[in-house]
């Protein structure tokens, strides 16, 4: 049934063997740890980000940055869902499947490597933004179980001599992406679809590679994260509605 066989390609409870023999597993292994524990830090203190959009239990902040002259703010949301676990979230996340079902930033999506069952990579290219050029980006995409209730697909850019950057009409983007989800249910109980809850912490910093207007790139951000996020979890929501609970 269906079921079953989504059931068989969750993201696995422990890291894939033939991730940690590949030569990018050293690199997979420390950003994916440095950005899971980022993830969960507060957004209070010195650092000062700035809250950009709030909707019910979804909260959004960015620090406005730039690099020669490009915007890479740093953004930070926070969200918390109901009914669907930690583990749901990031299989429909990672999962090439299900993108073009949510992500509306996309033009096209190739697999360019399957690492292992957790790690795969990307090339991907986005809808063109006027007036700057078009952009792609290739990127590592790992998911893993990191402590009890919690999964996170970490997301970071990389190379291949197969897809070369600024050949074509597009211009390469950097991305580093964190999905870190924790669900908790009441101590005593078994965790069903009532009784669960999902906290979640995206955080994502763009490099737009090359020129972009940063008033334009900074309007594009700000509508388009709040609708992912929403998107994206709402999706998952209905997804899950009618399966039985992965934990
Ligand atoms: O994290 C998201 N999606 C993942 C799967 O696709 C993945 C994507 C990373 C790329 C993020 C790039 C965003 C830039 C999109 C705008 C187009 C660029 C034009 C720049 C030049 C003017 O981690 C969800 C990403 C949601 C983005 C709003």
């Amino acid at each position: 049934s269906v079921h079953t066989r989504d059931q068989v390609e969750l993201p696995p409870p422990a890291i894939d063997n033939r991730l940690t023999v590949h030569s990018l597993w050293s690199e997979i292994d420390r950003i994916s740890s440095e950005q899971i524990q980022a993830a969960f830090e507060g957004v209070g203190g010195e650092i000062g980000w700035q809250l950009f959009a709030e909707e019910g239990d979804m909260r959004m902040y960015r620090r406005e940055m730039e690099v020669d002259g490009m915007v890479t703010d740093p953004l930070k949301a926070m969200h918390k869902v109901r009914g669907v676990t930690a583990r749901e979230m990031c299989h429909y996340f990672f999962n090439p499947r299900y993108r073009y079902e949510w992500e509306t930033t996309l033009e096209t999506m190739t697999i360019v490597e399957e690492i292992s069952s957790d790690a795969l990579v990307f090339h991907q290219t986005f809808k063109r933004i006027w007036p700057a050029s078009q952009r792609d980006a290739l990127f590592w995409s790992h998911v893993r179980h990191s402590s009890a209730g919690t999964y996170a697909v970490t997301n970071h850019s990389t190379t291949n001599a197969d897809y070369p950057s600024n050949t074509g009409a597009c211009i390469r983007l950097f991305v580093t992406v964190c999905l870190a989800c924790r669900t908790t249910y009441p101590a005593g109980e078994q965790p069903t679809r009532n009784n669960i809850t999902t906290d979640i912490a995206y955080c994502s910093t763009v490099n737009p590679g090359g020129w972009a207007p940063a008033g334009v790139l900074r309007a594009v951000y700000k509508r388009e994260y709040p609708k992912f996020l929403k998107r994206f979890t709402n999706y998952v929501v209905e997804q899950c509605r009618d399966k039985p609970i992965a934990i």
